[in-house]
């Protein structure tokens, strides 16, 4: 029942600021290493073994890289909100 929520150009400017932050080697994909800081920042709680999970989740195409699309998506459902 979630709608699609409309990101404002400041959020969506926000967001990828942190997809930057996260993106060590600035190549403009997150790989499974710089996920596992992210979600070390971001989510703390989450067991080590549910990590590979959760980037296949949000790896929509299954390429082994979270890219700025799939990262923004992932936001958007609000996995990690709080
Ligand atoms: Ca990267
Ligand atoms: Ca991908």
């Amino acid at each position: 029942m979630s709608q699609d929520k409309k990101l404002t150009d400041a959020q969506i400017a926000e967001i990828r600021k942190d997809f930057d932050f996260f993106d060590r080697d600035l190549n403009g994909q997150i790989d499974l290493h710089e996920f596992i800081e992210l979600l070390t920042v971001l989510s703390p709680k989450t067991k080590a073994g549910n990590v590979q999970e959760g980037f296949a989740m949000i790896d929509e195409n299954g390429d082994g890289f979270i890219d700025f699309e799939e990262f923004l998506d992932w936001w958007k459902d609000g996995w990690w909100e709080y």
